[in-house]
């Protein structure tokens, strides 16, 4: 089954914002597989962010992620990657529409409150560098109830 790397930035964190993300993710009918608190060092955040190292913003936005703790999730899923960016929204709060947790949460793109991974093979990696101690084994028990089959 498809998995996905969700991390809460610092500001969502600070703002009292976890509850309020794992429960979309939950609701949907995600399961949750992987989940801790941590802070990370600047190497941590310059290595997830490794593909954005030429960008302007780069060091601000290393700032911003080791500002504070974070929650770092894995959620699993049919069509998790796409679906989670679609419940997270636009990168930029202000295109996110509204129902989405950057639209309904978030005004500043260097504040937008939770990351994502943009694809399976991203997912992959990320899962990889987070949790190296691997995810969760286990089942939901209302399995048939979300799936079909
Ligand atoms: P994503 O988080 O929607 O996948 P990315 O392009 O991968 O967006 O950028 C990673 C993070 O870098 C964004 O979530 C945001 O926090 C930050 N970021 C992206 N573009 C800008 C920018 O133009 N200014 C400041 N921060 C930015
Ligand atoms: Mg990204």
């Amino acid at each position: 089954m498809e998995q996905t790397f969700i991390m809460i930035k610092p500001d969502g964190v600070q703002r009292g914002l976890v509850g309020e993300v794992i429960s979309r993710f939950e609701k949907k009918g995600f399961l949750l597989k992987g989940l801790k608190l941590l802070t990370v060092e600047r190497a941590f955040a310059e290595k997830h962010y490794a593909d954005l190292s030429a960008k302007p913003f780069f060091s601000g936005l290393v700032d911003y992620i080791v500002s504070g703790p974070v929650v770092a999730m894995i959620w699993e899923g049919k069509g998790v990657v796409l679906t989670g960016r679609k419940i997270i929204g636009a990168t930029n709060p202000l295109a996110s529409e509204p129902g989405t947790i950057r639209g309904d949460f978030a005004i500043d793109i260097g504040r937008n409150v939770i990351h994502g991974s943009d694809s399976v093979d991203s997912a992959t990696k990320e899962i990889a560098l987070w949790f190296s101690e691997g995810s969760v084994n286990w089942q939901s028990s209302v399995h048939p109830w979300v799936y079909e089959s």
